[in-house]
């Protein structure tokens, strides 16, 4: 197993390569979509919170990560000393219709069949996705871990229907009509996510590339009006079974699937990982249950993290592992910091377990 970092686009630079190189990291795991360029309720510094109108702007719906994009930036971290081991999200301004099944999206998905394909020839081994229409939503941010440190939770539900021209918690059209997003069915969403599997796993295939689906954070079934895929831990095999292949696989959040009111955080990690069908692991720590729950320490929160190490290690689980969130250290550098104390802890689990 594997030490990586997760770094937001803003922390593409050189400096942030190097603090997850001293930080004992070996590799990367990056997010092209900017979460941060245009919300006021959403700064960076940290993980994305942001209240009902999102993250702001989505990217530019003409322009996909091009493979010169792509390898310029695999090389930058290749010579801080860091393998690239995945991109972490596709942008809304370039599937918004495939997650809707609007009139864009059989022009969509051919532009995601391009985008992977220019993935897998620049070399970078797995996409990290999440099938959703109100993404992340309906969290908050309060002093909620151990000192007072700044952490992100949940307090309940948040059933407000999305504005129109949102989905997945961005904005990918700030000229539509006022009005909300319809309500889909469960069906329906699954639907969607069959389509988008069908037509993507035999060109992820091709080009060598792992798509690894991240469950629905927070995990309920339903958000601002909307349904959600994968909210049980159970629900991880409806979405492998859609389109069994090696290449449909799981990015797998413990802190999310530790938040789901059903199941069994260590089976899930036992049953997913014994199938070979863990791409990487977000690990973090949490206390409570979706939709009330705070996000802790690593060492602090209900799940025993060294157990979840022991059973990777155990079932031969090879590839990389990520801190996702940490509560926010007071001091200069809160996020560094933060990430400096779970990399640590992970560095020490992870020597005691290889
Ligand atoms: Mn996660």
């Amino acid at each position: 197993m594997k030490l990586g970092l997760g770094l937001y686009r803003h922390q593409l630079d050189r400096q942030h390569f190097q603090f997850a190189k001293q930080a004992g990291c070996t590799h990367l795991v990056i997010h092209l979509v900017d979460y941060f360029r245009s919300s006021r309720s959403n700064l960076p510094g940290d993980q994305p919170v942001g209240d009902d109108s999102g993250w702001g702007l989505a990217g530019d719906p003409g322009k996909t990560w091009s493979f010169e994009e792509l390898t310029a930036i695999k090389k930058e971290i290749n010579a801080a000393g860091l393998e690239l081991e995945a991109i972490e999200n596709f942008d809304p301004a370039h599937w918004h219709d495939v997650l809707l099944d609007g009139p864009k999206k059989e022009q969509q998905i051919e532009n995601l069949k391009k985008l992977i394909r220019n993935i897998g020839r620049a070399g970078i081994p797995i996409v990290g996705y999440n099938f959703s229409i109100a993404g992340v939503a309906g969290r908050v941010k309060g002093r909620f871990a151990r000192g007072d440190a700044e952490a992100v939770g949940m307090n309940g539900p948040l059933d407000k229907p999305l504005h129109s021209g949102m989905v997945w918690n961005m904005v990918y059209d700030k000229n539509a009509a006022p009005g909300v997003v319809p309500t889909a069915t469960a069906e329906q969403l699954w639907a969607r996510l069959k389509f988008f599997l069908d037509e993507m796993v035999p060109v992820a295939e091709e080009a060598g590339v792992t798509l690894a689906a991240h469950p629905d954070d927070p995990p309920l079934p339903s958000v601002r009006a909307q349904p959600r895929l994968v909210w049980q831990p159970g629900l991880f095999q409806k979405l492998l079974d859609l389109k069994p292949s090696p290449r449909n696989a799981l990015e797998f959040c413990v802190g999310t699937v530790a938040e789901m009111a059903d199941g069994d955080v260590y089976e899930a990690v036992e049953t997913y990982s014994r199938r070979k069908k863990v791409a990487y692991v977000h690990l973090r720590n949490v206390r409570g249950k979706a939709p009330y729950y705070k996000e802790t320490f690593i060492d602090d929160g209900e799940v025993d993290v060294m157990r979840v190490l022991r059973i990777l290690k155990k079932n031969g689980f090879d590839g990389v592992i990520i801190p996702d969130h940490a509560p926010q250290m007071s001091c200069a550098a809160p996020w560094h910091a933060g990430m400096a104390y779970a990399l640590g802890f992970l560095q020490a689990g992870l020597r005691a377990v290889n």
